[in-house]
């Protein structure tokens, strides 16, 4: 972002533009997330990607719904709320060359770690994202405007890669083949979870439960905040489990090439799987508490053909910084998938969920 742009975005937050400074901030692969700082304030900055959420309004209302809930349960929520930050007008979205902006508090004194450390991190994290799910059952769900439709939806996210294949570059359709076979060859799985989602609740999830989206105090070093509440949608917890599954137990990035060396963290999911449990209460039932177990599998493969979806697409929605990177990330992806449902299947007849 040029000089003279970053002052005429902060002007609308700010009375003296001169005393603060802008830096980028995250990893995120849809948003530009900035930290605008001066001595005595800081806050996040954020341009919502109006491709991806073609109803940013959407999003800062729900994010806003959301973060009056969760602080209006005091105690009954025991983790800072990031609350949208109005602009000097009192609003809380921002529009600038038809780019809708939005502010955030910074919560001070933390880090949203890359990757997962050790199990009583990852029991800890897995813990916070139940919890934030558990405290938003009672968030009437008319609050919660509709963000991406069918997000976590496998049938669908399957359909968009048929339709990929078909309008597909032949350069970029050859080189994909083989993957695309192997993504295909597991429709039979997609049909076992279409018949498990059937009898399941639906609730408000994050749908986005990387490490990443988590602060953590660099003091006590336990979780502070999650964070990222754009894709917060009604959902099932398996998606939530699953996608903390895929981003804390491969040894590997999601980008990462070398993937004959990855590994799945088996003491870290146990931890994860810990952690989730027990920030549950009552209102889940068996049955759910053992589809977690589906969603450890089902986000590697469910991402992976988002993945490879957008490859053949010529890479219109995730950001890219080489030539193949998301057909990497699909490959990626779909090795873990594999190793995950290696690990998860010889889980089957244990007790491990089953209260
Ligand atoms: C996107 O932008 P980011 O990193 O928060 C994507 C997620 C994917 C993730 C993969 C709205 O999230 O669904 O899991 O990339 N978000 C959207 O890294 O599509
Ligand atoms: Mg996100």
């Amino acid at each position: 972002m040029n000089q003279a742009f970053s002052k005429e975005i902060i002007a609308h937050f700010v009375d003296d533009t001169s005393l603060y400074r802008i830096e980028p901030l995250g990893a995120g692969l849809i948003n530009q997330t900035f930290l605008v700082s001066s001595q005595c304030d800081k806050f996040v900055l954020q341009r919502i990607n109006h491709h991806v959420f073609t109803q940013p309004i959407n999003v800062i209302d729900n994010s806003l719904s959301i973060s009056e809930h969760l602080n209006h349960l005091g105690e009954g929520y025991p983790f800072d709320v990031m609350m949208p930050r109005a602009n000097v007008n009192g609003n809380f979205a921002t529009i600038v060359n038809n780019e809708v902006w939005r502010a955030l508090t910074y919560v001070a004194n933390c880090t949203s770690p890359d990757t997962i450390n050790d199990e009583h991190q990852a029991q800890l994290a897995a813990n916070t994202f139940s919890h934030f799910s558990m405290a938003l059952a009672d968030l009437s769900v008319d609050k919660i405007k509709p963000i991406i439709e069918k997000f976590h939806d496998v049938d669908f996210r399957f359909s968009q890669l048929s339709d990929a294949i078909i309008n597909a570059q032949p350069k970029r359709l050859k080189i994909a083949q083989s993957l695309i076979d192997c993504y295909k060859s597991q429709l039979f799985f997609i049909d076992q979870v279409r018949d498990a989602i059937a009898i399941l609740p639906q609730r408000v999830t994050h749908n986005d439960t990387k490490i990443s989206n988590l602060l953590f105090d660099v003091t006590t070093n336990k979780p502070k905040a999650v964070i990222d509440l754009d894709t917060c949608m009604i959902g099932y917890l398996m998606h939530d489990f699953g996608d903390m599954v895929r981003t804390c137990c491969s040894s590997l990035a999601e980008d990462d090439v070398n993937i004959d060396t990855m590994v799945f963290k088996e003491s870290i999911f146990e931890a994860l799987l810990t952690g989730y449990l027990s920030g549950l209460n009552d209102t889940v039932d068996n049955n759910e508490r053992q589809s977690l177990l589906m969603g450890a599998k089902l986000m590697p493969l469910m991402i992976g053909c988002r993945f490879l979806t957008d490859f053949l697409n010529n890479d219109i929605y995730f950001s890219t910084a080489r030539e193949k990177h998301n057909l990497d990330r699909a490959l990626n992806q779909f090795r873990l998938y594999e190793l995950a449902s290696e690990y998860v299947d010889s889980l089957k007849s244990s007790q491990l969920v089953v209260a």
